[in-house]
């Protein structure tokens, strides 16, 4: 057994049996670090792996609140500060039902590697709640947040961990995590990114992702002399990550035709009516059947129930594919299809969407893929870009932090393409991305001594 396996052996014998899409997470980066191990002896002699997959640190705690009726409400909490080798634990938080222990541990460590693929100096955490957001008064959701920041606000700061956003977590949330949080401590340090602009907030925050998402997309069709202009797309969710993913297509010319939400997935054969999904999803907060209501040329496909993964987005013949709602939602039956009327690329918008199943049956028929520890990228460092305005007072407009993005996302398409080459791989962008990230981490660990 080699020192990947051993590694592998001890993490499942060390955590929790049902941590699933933990161990997805590991395997997927572990699988595929193999040529930098075999070419840095060094990292097995400082044990690296082990100290990497390890968190550093991982807090639960009571979130109690009153509802508007005065019930007594209550809700676990969670933060996961995986590593700080880097810089300041830094990433999302996420309220929804099904967050869990498991779930935040996959996104925290994923963090890690996304947010050194930048090249910026943040950690990587996760944080949230098992609250739902949904059929909640604007009072229940200040009530909540303010109780979910009290009971834990002096785990973080500006140069500890600084929270952001991520699903049922907006520029509303954010807005009263951050009050409670100046309220308790009487400072207004930067501890939460994705903040609304009257509070701190950076322009091109709430599009970064999305659009982010769509530039990598852009640069890796680039490099193979192929273009977005004229091309069906299917976008799968209808949060921040897919609205801005579907408003930068339509800039470079694309043709996005679906959205999705937790309950139906409408396809629309003229092209998604922007303005008319962000009054549904953004002002209205509603359901996606209320779309097609109001739009003649869309049809509306609902799910059979919550947690049926089979959404229609993936039936629709596509030349570009961009799962943007949550993980696992791309499965090998969705694969399948996408197959079947040709699909050239799947760039990633949501955390780990794609089954293990699905990337391998997308590598096997060399579609282009675009990994989301890379292509999602660009949420967090203009993150990064909002903390250092804050540190900075000074604020930037718009077409500046969007030609930082721009740049992000080509540099992290170039270092990844550039590792593939010191590795004598083919371009494979998950592997490429999954060693870039590695590296980074494990070389700034050593550095630091044990
Ligand atoms: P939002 O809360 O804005 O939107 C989430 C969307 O996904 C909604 O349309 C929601 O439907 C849908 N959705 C959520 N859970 C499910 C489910 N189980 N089945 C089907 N649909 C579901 O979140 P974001 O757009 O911010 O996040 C989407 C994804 O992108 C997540 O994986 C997140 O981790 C990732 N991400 C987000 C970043 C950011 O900056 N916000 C940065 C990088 C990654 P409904 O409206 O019915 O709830
Ligand atoms: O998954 C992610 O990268 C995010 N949810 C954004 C994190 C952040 O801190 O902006």
């Amino acid at each position: 057994m080699d020192y990947i396996e051993q590694a592998m052996n001890r993490a499942e014998k060390s955590n929790c049996k049902t941590d699933t899409n933990f161990f997805q997470a590991l395997k997927e980066v572990l699988v595929s670090i193999r040529p930098l191990m075999d070419a840095h002896p060094e990292y097995k002699t400082h044990n690296i792996i082990e100290r990497i997959i390890a968190p550093n640190r991982a807090i639960h705690f009571k979130i109690e609140w009153l509802d508007d009726n005065n019930g007594v409400q209550v809700n676990n909490g969670y933060r996961i500060q995986f590593n700080n080798a880097l810089g300041p634990y830094k990433g999302g938080v996420r309220f929804h039902p099904s967050v869990n222990p498991d779930i935040l541990k996959f996104l925290a460590f994923e963090q890690i590697f996304k947010n050194a693929i930048t090249g910026l100096h943040i950690g990587g955490a996760k944080g949230g709640a098992d609250f739902d957001p949904k059929r909640k008064s604007d009072k229940e959701i200040m009530k909540f947040c303010q109780a979910f920041m009290t009971a834990f606000y002096n785990s973080i700061g500006a140069d500890i961990d600084i929270l952001g956003g991520d699903i049922g977590v907006g520029a509303r949330e954010v807005g009263y995590l951050f009050g409670q949080y100046k309220q308790l401590t009487n400072s207004y340090d930067s501890i939460i990114t994705s903040k609304p602009l009257a509070l701190g907030g950076s322009l091109g925050r709430t599009e970064a992702t999305g659009y982010g998402l769509v530039y990598f997309t852009q640069t890796l069709l680039e490099d193979k002399g192929e273009t977005l202009k004229g091309k069906i797309c299917v976008i799968s969710g209808s949060g921040n990550v897919a609205i801005h993913a579907i408003e930068k297509l339509y800039d470079t010319g694309a043709i996005p035709v679906t959205c999705s939400d937790s309950k139906g997935t409408i396809h629309d054969k003229n092209g998604i009516d922007l303005a008319l999904l962000k009054k549904i999803k953004l002002e209205r907060r509603a359901s996606l059947e209320y779309y097609a209501t109001e739009r003649k040329s869309a049809v509306y496909m609902k799910k059979d129930a919550y947690t049926d993964d089979s959404s229609h987005v993936w039936d629709i013949p596509c030349y570009a594919a961009f799962p943007c709602a949550t993980q696992n939602e791309l499965c090998e039956v969705g694969v399948k299809a996408l197959l079947a009327n040709d699909v050239k690329v799947v760039a990633e918008g949501a955390n780990m969407p794609s089954t293990p199943e699905a990337i391998e049956l997308l590598q096997q028929h060399k579609v282009l893929f675009a990994p989301a520890k890379a292509a999602n990228a660009g949420g967090v460092a203009v993150s990064v870009l909002e903390m250092s305005q804050n540190n900075s007072l000074h604020y930037l407009p718009f077409d500046v932090i969007d030609n930082r993005l721009k740049e992000i996302m080509g540099r992290i398409y170039k270092d990844i393409k550039e590792v593939c080459e010191t590795h004598d791989m083919e371009l494979d962008l998950l592997a490429g991305a999954n060693i870039l990230g590695f590296q980074r981490v494990a070389d700034a660990m050593i550095m630091q001594g044990v």
